[in-house]
């Protein structure tokens, strides 16, 4: 195990001091510690950019930026990291710190298992040379890796497993809290008792899939049909639009606010594909609460002028624990492609269990056509 701080110590020896990244949740500790370096420290809404933000740090400073990510999130950081930093081409160093889900021998979910085991392959085939930290030991391995890093002007990693960044100083354990009263399991059990029939749910990454799967497993509502993103955050939507394009039932993407600003580009397609099937539900907590709570950065976002300025037309907002059902229903009648924003606040349902035997889910959705 290694003290958070202590790790940020030995970075701040090696004179980096810049991080940028997207939350993860094996990584907690080193966000909770990095919430406070506001000046130093950006998240961004994916991994590709998280590397982009730090290629253009190193072009300003010639110093090493840092970037951390989950090992899922190699995906989308792939293309900068081949088509810029890459030795070949401009040959940029920097250090990223990624955690490990689905780690050979560490028992994880499906689509964690299948990254994990590939996760060192991705960094041999990109030619990023790499540590796995387990203990204080492995800072000098570190060391030397940077050193690399510097002298051969290229990105090279460090590779997490779960439990191995450890805060013993709970002063950085920070959680944000937003004053209002509704949680996400609420809406989504009342949701499931109004939908039609045969309406499509399709639900973001974390714990709004994980919820609305508990809540399916109660067996309080057989209507509609569910299809759980268990991995490729910040998909739902566009995937839901896919899926919106060859039915007449309605197709509900309950989707995050960190998931929404992932790849927010797809609203644009959603604006000009999509037809009046087409229901957007928006869990706003401000945060990426299944990893933690960090910020997502959407407050200062007019969530409402954005999506109708992509070709969306109804915007609804519900706050209130009380109007929950009367919102739900106007956002349900009214034709698509509109979108609800929910604020709610931080919190879980106990116990949360994870979809399983995804391919019987798939097929149940398939034949729901
Ligand atoms: C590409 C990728 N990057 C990071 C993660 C880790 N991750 C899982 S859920 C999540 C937070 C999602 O935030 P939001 O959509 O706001 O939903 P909330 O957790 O608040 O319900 C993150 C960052 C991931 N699964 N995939």
């Amino acid at each position: 195990m290694i003290e958070t701080k202590k790790l940020f110590k030995f970075l701040k020896k090696e004179k980096i001091d810049f991080f940028t990244g997207v939350p993860d949740s094996v990584l907690k500790t080193a966000s909770s510690f990095l919430e406070s370096k506001k000046e130093k420290h950006f998240i961004t809404t994916n991994e590709g950019s998280s590397i982009a933000m730090a290629i253009g740090y190193y072009l300003a400073t010639k110093k090493i930026p840092c970037v951390y990510m989950q090992n899922s999130g190699l995906g989308n950081a792939i293309n900068p990291l081949i088509s810029i930093s890459h030795k070949k081409v401009y040959s940029i160093p920097m250090l990223m710190i990624i955690g490990w889900r689905g780690a050979p021998g560490i028992k994880d979910e499906p689509q964690h298992n299948v990254k994990g085991k590939i996760t060192k392959s991705i960094l041999k085939l990109l030619n990023i040379k790499y540590v796995i930290l387990n203990n204080d030991k492995d800072l000098k391995k570190l060391k030397k890796l940077i050193k690399f890093s510097k002298i051969n002007s290229v990105p090279v990693a460090i590779l997490l497993k779960r439990n191995i960044l450890i805060n013993n100083n709970s002063k950085f354990q920070k959680k944000i809290s937003i004053s209002n009263k509704i949680q996400r399991c609420d809406v989504i059990e009342i949701l499931l008792k109004i939908i039609k029939k045969n309406t499509k749910l399709i639900a973001t990454t974390g714990f709004t899939s994980r919820e609305l799967n508990q809540i399916r497993a109660k067996k309080k509502s057989n209507k509609g049909n569910d299809f759980y993103m268990v991995g490729g955050m910040g998909h739902s939507s566009v995937l839901s639009l896919g899926v919106s394009t060859k039915t007449k039932h309605d197709v509900i993407c309950l989707d995050g606010d960190g998931s929404f600003l992932m790849h927010l580009g797809s609203i644009v397609s959603i604006g000009k594909k999509s037809r009046k099937n087409f229901k957007h539900l928006l869990f706003n907590n401000f945060s990426h609460e299944s990893v933690g709570g960090q910020s997502t950065n959407i407050d200062k976002v007019n969530i409402e002028k954005l999506i109708k300025s992509v070709g969306y037309k109804y915007y609804f907002l519900l706050k209130k624990k009380r109007e929950i059902k009367n919102k739900l229903k106007i956002f349900l009648k009214k034709p698509g492609p509109s979108l609800l924003e929910v604020r709610i606040k931080m919190g879980s349902m106990k116990d949360l269990s994870r979809p399983k035997n995804l391919i019987k889910i798939k097929k149940n959705f398939v034949n729901s056509f």
